[in-house]
């Protein structure tokens, strides 16, 4: 396979992937929260976290982040965007967070106490607003809301709430903003959620306006679901906004983009590389991470992601379609298939580091990362700041 990585090279050039601040900060499961020394405390710490991430891979100059976890006060947005802004840095989509507080227990938009309903209308509005402020040209939205037994809610009057909601929303959000909207199947709510799939949340945006669109979380299907097709038909629809990366191999498990499925990421890239062909453009979609690190080091996992993601893009980007179309024209699927799986095998990892070396980025923005010592120093400062891991054997 011949590696025309000039072509390669510049749509990989095109490729912003954007880092969520809540990646870098402490998780943990239901069963418990992990410490690591040198996760980030401070939105700052993200933010340095994060311009590490871009320094080493020059590919991530765009931060998510979580309205409540990294702005005191979304009415009141601090200097967020100078403080990203010196490092190097941008703010991208705004995520409100609906699905904490504890009245929103029953529910928020789709809350039966109408009063509970505006409170989270109008956090949601805010949001508008800091975006705003933040120059941010997304709003992500997630609602855990639903139901745990039979019978607790009604699923129509819940659905009526959330297209009132929506349009609200939408119809306050400037000309230059979408709205995604972000499909679950299930958790935390365990008998329905009232955004479950890319129907439901097709619908919903239909609702919304002109600017909403659905956004795909690869971690939000059911076992076996094939994504790729979700993709290649909101793509088709033009009603695809964009993507949270990760991985999983039972649910949402926020693993690490191509951990366990490369295979499938690899044919997600392909179908929107197909559409952008068809289409003459490139695809205006949100490329964004949404991960959460529990066990391995935050600031490697997503380096590590950043080097899949342009890994498997590469490989996709390698896959003959004009060949694609010629054996599917013949009805001949192993000629077919084998278009994707000659692709697929082909390493990329040393045309992708003299890319980088090109650009004047480290070939192996791993090695680098680890070389700079940068993780060792900022632990050094964490440590004094927080608990430490390291201490909970004391
Ligand atoms: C959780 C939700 C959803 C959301 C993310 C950030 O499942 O993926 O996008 O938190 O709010 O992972
Ligand atoms: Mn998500
Ligand atoms: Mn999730």
């Amino acid at each position: 396979m011949s590696l025309d990585f000039d072509r390669i090279g510049d749509r990989l050039g095109q490729l912003e992937i954007e880092l969520p601040s809540w990646g870098f900060a402490d998780t943990g499961t239901r069963f418990g929260k992990f410490l690591q020394d040198g996760s980030a405390i401070t939105i700052e710490d993200k933010l340095d976290d994060i311009a590490e991430v871009n320094r080493v891979t020059g590919a991530c100059p765009m931060v998510a982040i979580h309205v409540l976890w990294d702005v005191e006060d979304p009415g009141k947005p601090d200097s967020l965007v100078e403080a990203a802004a010196a490092r190097g840095l941008r703010i991208g989509s705004i995520n409100p967070n609906v699905f904490q507080d504890q009245c929103y227990k029953l529910g928020s938009v789709s809350n039966e106490d109408p009063a509970i309903r505006r409170r989270a209308i109008d956090h949601l509005l805010d949001s508008v607003n800091l975006g705003k402020a933040t120059g941010s040209d997304v709003l992500t939205l997630w609602f855990a809301d639903g139901t745990n037994y039979p019978g607790q809610g009604s699923i129509r009057r819940r659905k009526q709430w959330f297209q009132e909601a929506l349009r609200e929303v939408h119809d306050a959000m400037p000309a230059t903003m979408t709205m995604l909207i972000e499909y679950k199947p299930f958790e935390p709510a365990f008998y329905h959620t009232d955004i479950a799939d890319w129907g439901m949340a097709s619908a919903m945006a239909r609702h919304a306006g002109e600017r909403a669109r659905v956004l795909v979380d690869t971690g939000h299907h059911l076992p076996g679901q094939n994504i790729e097709h979700i993709v290649a038909f909101l793509a088709d629809e033009n009603m695809l906004g964009g993507f949270h990366f990760n991985d999983s191999h039972y649910a949402d498990d926020d693993l690490t983009t191509g951990s366990m499925n490369p295979y499938a990421t690899f044919r997600i890239f392909l179908e929107i590389l197909q559409a952008e062909r068809d289409q003459g453009r490139l695809l205006p979609i949100a490329w964004m991470v949404d991960q959460s690190h529990n066990l391995k080091p935050k600031t490697e996992a997503m380096i590590q992601t950043v080097m899949t993601i342009q890994e498997l893009f590469a490989k996709a980007m390698l896959v003959d379609l004009e060949a694609l179309d010629e054996a599917r024209s013949r009805g001949n699927i192993i000629d077919a298939e084998e278009c994707l799986k000659s692709a697929y095998a082909t390493d990329v990892r040393e045309a992708l580091g003299q890319w980088r070396a090109g650009r004047g980025l480290p070939a192996d923005p791993m090695a680098a990362h680890r070389e700079s010592g940068y993780q060792g120093k900022v632990a050094a400062d964490r440590i004094k700041r927080k608990p430490s891991a390291s201490s909970s054997y004391a």
